[in-house]
């Protein structure tokens, strides 16, 4: 692709690598005689098939970087999850491995002068020699998000010198949370004054009140509309009504402190689902959890 618009004009090439279709992705790999293929991928359990696909990818990266020129600087632009990044600001680092995942070093990073990487939402950085980042979104997305910062990268790559990148931030819509518990008998004021406190205005707002029983009855949905219409919209507005009770499961544990197949049994128990058909959905889930 041409670049700069300088008296001389100048040019890159970029190697795009999209999502990888196992399908798609294990044909090219037979057809490329590449070993250790499986004949038939769809009786492959999805463990071997994760690796294989990243096998397969990471070779034709390699096979199609060969079709590049000396001299003129070279970028992979991937849609790839790279193992070790983060998926969020809240999240963890990414320990299980689907299709799609690969390890950076699977990319052959050193073939090019930057690696431009596309999937998560968060902005991250992930090679230095030569450089390599996930520019992320440029919009929030939800309220995940709210404190992530959004933009994107300005790389400047010099033939015969390492790129250099410079995030740049841009103003994305914030996801504003307005989570109040109100002390006064009359719940309003202290709903209004943390609206105003959170600054709303062209913001995605939720806002989440906390009430007992007593002062639910006073509460105003349509002042809290009112006191919102500087939003640029409203998710929702929540009242949470204090149930005693109702943080603890029946036999007194905290449900934050169950596994989630305890938590499922729990739960369809209470909905009075028959034995087998408990049984049933216990192992369909438990599958699903791998
Ligand atoms: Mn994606």
């Amino acid at each position: 692709v041409p670049s700069g618009n300088g008296p001389e004009p100048r040019k890159a090439q970029v190697l795009c690598v999209p999502w990888p279709n196992p399908r798609e992705v294990l044909e090219w790999a037979t057809a490329a005689g590449l070993p250790g293929i499986p004949s038939d991928f769809r009786k492959v359990p999805l463990e071997e098939l994760t690796e294989v696909v990243a096998e397969a990818t990471s070779a034709m990266i390699a096979n199609l970087s060969e079709l590049m020129v000396l001299g003129v600087p070279k970028i992979l632009a991937a849609h790839l999850a790279v193992e070790g990044t983060k998926l969020g600001s809240e999240q963890s680092m990414m320990l299980t491995r689907g299709v799609g995942t690969l390890s950076y070093q699977q990319l052959h990073p050193r073939l090019f002068d930057y690696v431009a990487l596309g999937h998560h939402h968060l902005a991250q950085e992930v090679g230095l020699d030569p450089p390599g980042a996930y520019a992320g979104s440029m919009m929030r997305v939800d309220f995940g998000e709210s404190d992530e910062p959004k933009g994107f990268y300005v790389v400047d790559i010099e033939q015969g010198q390492p790129a250099e990148t410079a995030f740049v931030p841009v103003r994305s819509r914030r996801f504003v949370t307005v989570d109040v518990r109100p002390k006064q008998e009359d719940p309003m004021a202290e709903v209004i004054a943390a609206i105003d406190k959170a600054g709303v205005a062209d913001a995605i707002v939720r806002v989440i009140v906390r009430l007992s029983r007593a002062k639910a009855e006073l509460f105003r949905e349509a002042e809290v509309r009112r006191a919102l219409e500087a939003a640029h919209s409203v998710a929702y507005i929540k009242r949470e009504i204090d149930q005693d009770g109702r943080s603890r499961s029946p036999d007194g544990t905290r449900w934050e402190d169950l596994g989630p197949i305890e938590a499922l049994r729990l739960y369809l128990r209470q909905k009075g689902t028959p034995g087998a058909r408990l049984e049933e959905l216990v192992v369909a889930a438990q599958r699903l959890l791998g």
